[in-house]
């Protein structure tokens, strides 16, 4: 079993409009997944991108229902429904290409407590991999158990799904080669990266702005990166080059994979 993240930076562009959607690239991603299927087992986790995050941010799900519950819980459905939205457009890319992709909404089958999964019904999952389909999951608003509401990244859905389902490979595509030592474009790739290096990397980016990010960016896909090395190899690769998911998937591509 493979599960791909497809990150937020790769079909939409966090910088542009609200729910701007690359349609092409995600297109030349089904058909490369579409090259594996059915002989591998896939799993694929969207995030927020243009579509989530400025819902999310705008109606500060991160905070809980806190002292206006109401606001909160028309923003709470708001910004789930902008994830439905770029799910929806994922989901009918990937059954376009032959591929018989199912959505599960993450927020009916996961609890937090603050911010933290508690909770993840695996068993709906499991059944569909059984089955042949490709279950499509996404970053999504949970119900948390001490705030109320709150936001859960595809990145710690991977780590859950990771330690329950023990998956031969975790596949980050992101909008550039990798991990850098610094910022894209002015630290170098490390093709390699040892659990040490990962943590002493995320000291030396001083891992606390997110950006437009309500999840904390890289500095969390890092964490949950390390923890989700204990079960499976993991790769970054740049999801906007054709050829490097296909490259990953067989073992040879450029980007970084954490080596153990
Ligand atoms: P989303 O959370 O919306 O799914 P994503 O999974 O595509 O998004 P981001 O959280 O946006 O990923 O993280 C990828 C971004 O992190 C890249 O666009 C890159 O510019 C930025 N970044 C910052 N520092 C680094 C670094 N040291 N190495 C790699 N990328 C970095
Ligand atoms: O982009 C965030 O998921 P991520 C989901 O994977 C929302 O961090 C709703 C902002």
């Amino acid at each position: 079993m493979i599960i791909v993240k497809l990150g937020g930076s790769v079909f939409s562009d966090k910088t542009g409009k609200p729910e701007n959607f690359d349609e092409e690239t995600v297109r030349r991603i089904a058909k490369e997944i579409a090259e594996f299927y059915p002989g591998k087992d896939f799993i694929i986790v969207h995030g927020g991108g243009s579509f989530g995050h400025p819902e999310a941010k705008r109606y500060r799900i991160r905070e809980g229902l806190g002292n206006c519950p109401e606001i909160k819980r028309i923003g709470f459905s708001e910004t789930h429904r902008a994830m439905l939205r770029a799910n929806d457009m994922i989901v009918k890319i990937f059954l376009d290409e032959g591929l018989p992709a199912f959505s599960v909404s993450t927020s009916s089958i996961f609890l937090t407590r603050n911010g933290d999964v508690v909770h993840g019904d695996v068993e709906v999952i499991k059944k569909l991999i059984g089955n042949r389909f490709i279950p499509i999951l996404f970053g999504d608003v949970s119900v948390d158990l001490a705030k109320g509401i709150d936001i859960l990244s595809g990145d710690q859905i991977i780590t859950y799904l990771a330690k329950m389902l023990k998956p031969k490979k975790v596949i980050f595509l992101m909008d550039v080669d990798g991990i850098y030592d610094g910022r894209p474009g002015q630290g170098n790739l490390m093709q390699n990266l040892s659990k040490d290096e990962l943590d002493s990397l995320l000291t030396r980016l001083h891992c606390t702005a997110a950006g437009t990010d309500v999840t904390g960016g890289i500095c969390n896909k890092l964490h949950e990166a390390a923890k989700i090395a204990e079960h499976s190899e993991v790769w970054f690769v740049n999801g906007k080059v054709p050829g490097r998911l296909g490259g990953a998937i067989m073992g040879d591509s450029l980007g970084t994979r954490i080596v153990g």
